[in-house]
């Protein structure tokens, strides 16, 4: 039987993982929490699951941190938030669920060890006189006059929200105001899993809105932040609910939840369900646009090199790349620019292309796809495409870089735009690699692909490729 787990993206030993949560480096290791239920692959009661990292690719597994209960506030689960250093004192701040109140624990000098504050929740309901859609995951930083914070949220009849507050002890907080207010037909009514970080002189604010991710980059000035653009952090569906972190080299790194797109039936069989998305460096680039490129530290898995350089593709052509199979895989490949009104990769192809999926760049829609319908003859997974608006300007290459980690799918163009999208093919021999072009010629200047190693020592491949030439 295919197997779908991932091998070097980032899950849980077993079971159900959601939202990362308060990553944070801490005398120099990658900390990352993650919303956990140890006891099936299902939705339940959430938990803090926890690992560490030293390069930001191998984790090694903590015991969980956080668990619900049994103070009232908490007792159905500990939901997400952040977590900061409070002059050296490692601290959490979540949500306590079915409360939905803002609560505080404290941790030992390894991270391992958590407290719940007695005096929890720190804030125990919503601010007075707003009708709100919701009321959670915090999400705290520092400035030079005390701490800041922002709850998610929605205020009704207007749209998702921010809500902002201060403490100078992180116990004790007051409501200042929305830090920020979308407009619901445009951004959503509810805003989940605010982040907001400092970036380049400017501010950026991130949101998962029941939808695809959003960013917003604008000026943050008295409490207050004016949003001057926006966009969508990734353009697949199953890519939600962001958290940062700013490391000791001064990088914003982002991760996201990376849903299945399978049953809830598939999902028990497997044992296990979700994934983290990959490290992704944020920077804004000299237009002041935002920019996401994969952290470095994973050029460590690359493995087998393939490489190739001006691959022609006639109009309405495909090539098997030959010699190149994998589900475990690292491809650059950078297209010259072309007038195709369709080009890009497929991957995961059978011989026959019964399966295959396709990550391209539509021309004429502007857009870019990844087109699932054939990415499984199981009639069991979920097989829209996936993608949105990718401004490819004229003249300009493609550079798509894609991961591909068996179910998972995580591409990233230009460093402009990222496209995260799953697929589950049946059968074993759907490893291939294909380019094409359609509506015109097209040609790539160079295609690197890696195959990639697993990051855990237990992970056994699905298969043994052929040994390197
Ligand atoms: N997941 C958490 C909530 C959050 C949601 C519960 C986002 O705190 O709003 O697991 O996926």
């Amino acid at each position: 039987m295919v197997n779908h787990r991932p091998c070097y993206h980032f899950q849980p030993p077993a079971n159900w993982m959601n939202d990362p949560n308060g990553p944070i480096q801490w005398r120099g290791r990658y900390h990352l929490f993650y919303q956990h239920n140890p006891q099936a692959p299902t939705e339940g009661p959430k938990h803090w699951g926890h690992a560490v990292s030293s390069d930001l690719v191998h984790w090694e597994h903590q015991p969980i941190a956080l668990a619900p209960g049994p103070g009232q506030y908490d007792r159905e689960g500990v939901w997400s938030g952040c977590a900061v250093d409070d002059a050296g004192v490692p601290t959490i701040l979540y949500t306590g669920h079915p409360s939905q109140s803002q609560c505080l624990a404290t941790g030992s000098g390894d991270l391992v060890y958590w407290e719940k504050h007695a005096g929890n929740p720190v804030i125990a309901r919503p601010p007075d006189g707003l009708q709100l859609t919701g009321f959670r995951d915090p999400f705290a930083w520092r400035e030079e006059d005390g701490w800041r914070m922002i709850v998610g949220s929605g205020i009704q009849g207007a749209g998702g929200a921010a809500l902002l507050y201060r403490s100078k002890d992180l116990r004790r907080w007051t409501y200042v105001q929305p830090l920020c207010v979308g407009a619901a037909e445009a951004t959503g009514t509810m805003w989940e899993c605010p982040n907001f970080l400092a970036l380049s002189g400017r501010h950026v604010l991130i949101v998962s809105p029941y939808g695809k991710v959003l960013y917003f980059i604008g000026t943050y000035a008295g409490d207050r932040f004016m949003p001057e653009e926006r966009g969508l952090l990734d353009l697949g569906d199953p890519y939600y609910a962001t958290n940062c972190l700013l490391d000791d080299r001064g990088r914003r790194i982002v991760w996201a939840w990376i849903r299945e797109a399978r049953t809830e039936g598939a999902q028990r069989a497997a044992g296990w369900s979700g994934v983290m998305s990959l490290p992704r460096i944020l920077s804004l680039d000299a237009g002041g646009r935002l920019r996401q490129e994969p952290a470095a530290e994973l050029q460590v898995l690359r493995r087998r090199h393939w490489q190739f350089r001006g691959i022609g593709l006639g109009a309405d052509s495909a090539a098997a790349v030959p010699g190149v199979v994998g589900d475990s895989l690292e491809i650059l490949a950078e297209f010259e620019p072309t007038d195709a009104a369709r080009f890009g990769l497929e991957l995961r192809c059978s011989p026959d292309n019964a399966e295959q999926t396709a990550i391209l760049y539509h021309s004429a829609a502007r857009m870019l796809l990844a087109e699932r319908e054939r990415s499984s003859i199981s009639p069991d997974v979920d097989r829209a495409p996936h993608g949105g608006s990718f401004d490819l300007q004229a003249g300009d290459p493609l550079r798509l870089h894609v991961f591909l980690d068996r179910s998972v799918v995580e591409a990233f163009a230009n460093g402009q735009a990222c496209l995260t999208t799953r697929i589950y093919p049946t059968r074993d021999d759907s490893i291939g690699l294909r380019l094409f072009a359609s509506g015109a010629p097209a040609s790539v200047r160079s295609l690197d692909v890696w195959e990639l190693a697993p990051i855990w020592p237990e992970a056994t491949r699905t298969r043994s490729l052929p040994p390197p030439t």
